[in-house]
């Protein structure tokens, strides 16, 4: 604990530590709680920040910066009370950044929003209200007057993860290949329908807009009540296809298994926590999608399942380079459970084509596919 109080000492935060505690299970940043021992303080989140992976930490925390002030001027202005449990605060250093270099590794640290919970599985009514603040969340960000950065240049181009993908069946650098020939030969079926958002950008069919792109579950804090408070994990908060918010919650949250399940029968999509979240999500996001993007929201649906089976199999063949894992075949696993999710949820695809334009009825969208 030492080493982290020597680093918190950087901040310009209030109080003093009484504790400093390892915290969550992100797969790529080290998170940990700082307690204060004044009962009027906040408590703070400590952060590394893998910058192996961020590689461009100042624009990462200028993002971030930019998005919070927006979004806390947003709620200022809609006169919202408890704005402090509604965005996240970043506290400066010395140096006024929001970050500290300490010759190796960057850290940064945020005020601990208390009382606040989150969630490895939602039900069908969290389910709704996660819907509506992914919704609320990208609704609040379109006028942003800032360009984000990419924080991670393509994070989530289904071109660029399958070139990958190839890059790493060429090298075998851990020779997993011969192994995982099913599931390659499986992604590859499949690998033109996928990529299909890169072709409607190119077409110019589709746009980029600020997005979470990283919208599993637990990254969203509830109140003891079960009411959304906000939205964390903002590292990859930048311009990208709606899908990602859409897509990407609907991989965590109607996933009736784990992400990292060993037991695939547990493994399915679940179409209530599908139409509670869509119901949700279209309610507050309908005032700025295009019909494009609506149309192609089952298409998003399978389309994050698929991204991360293939992001999984190509680490995993990388000999784990990117993802934190518990075992050696623990990618694998991954893999196969994302393969799992994303053949259930082809089962659904029509089905969820009907939801959608029911949703939509009265609504001045009638030129919905299907
Ligand atoms: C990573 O760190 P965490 O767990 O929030 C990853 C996401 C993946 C996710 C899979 C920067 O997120 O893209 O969907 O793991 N983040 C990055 O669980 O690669
Ligand atoms: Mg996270």
């Amino acid at each position: 604990m030492s080493d982290l109080l020597q680093i918190v000492s950087n901040f310009h935060l209030e109080g003093k530590i009484n504790d400093i505690k390892s915290l969550g299970n992100g797969l790529i940043n080290d998170t940990y709680k700082v307690t204060t021992k004044e009962v009027d303080a906040h408590d703070y989140v400590l952060q590394r920040i893998n910058h192996l992976v961020f590689k461009n930490v100042d624009m990462l925390q200028t993002n971030i910066e930019a998005v919070t002030a927006h979004i806390r001027k947003k709620l200022e202005e809609a006169n919202e009370d408890d704005i402090d449990r509604k965005v996240l605060r970043f506290i400066p250093t010395d140096k006024g950044k929001t970050y500290f270099f300490d010759g190796e590794n960057y850290w940064r640290l945020m005020v601990f929003i208390p009382h606040a919970m989150t969630f490895e599985t939602v039900n069908p009514r969290y389910s709704y209200d996660a819907g509506k603040a992914f919704g609320h969340f990208e609704a609040m960000l379109t006028d942003i007057p800032v360009t984000l950065g990419e924080t991670i240049p393509n994070f989530h181009n289904m071109e660029l993860r399958l070139k990958q993908l190839q890059e790493a069946v060429v090298n075998d650098a851990v020779g997993r290949v011969s192994e995982v020939k099913y599931y390659l030969d499986e992604i590859q079926k499949r690998a033109f329908g996928m990529c299909k958002a890169e072709r409607l950008y190119r077409e110019g069919k589709l746009l980029k807009r600020v997005c979470h792109c990283d919208t599993k579950v637990n990254n969203m804090m509830f109140d003891k009540d079960g009411k959304v408070l906000c939205v964390i994990d903002l590292d990859t908060v930048m311009p990208s296809f709606v899908f990602s918010d859409y897509g990407d919650f609907l991989r965590t949250g109607a996933n009736t298994g784990d992400e990292d399940d060993k037991d695939l029968d547990r493994v399915n999509f679940d179409m209530e926590i599908f139409k509670a979240f869509t119901k949700g999500y279209l309610e507050s996001a309908l005032s700025f999608l295009t019909p494009i993007e609506i149309d192609e929201l089952a298409y998003a649906a399978s389309l994050f399942p698929y991204m991360q089976c293939v992001r999984f199999l190509t680490d995993y063949i990388n000999g784990d380079i990117y993802y934190k894992i518990k075992y050696p075949e623990h990618n694998l696993v991954r893999t196969k459970a994302q393969f799992k999710l994303l053949q259930s949820i082809e089962l659904h695809i029509s089905e969820m084509e009907i939801y959608i334009k029911e949703c939509l009825k009265g609504k001045g969208f009638s030129h919905l596919k299907g």
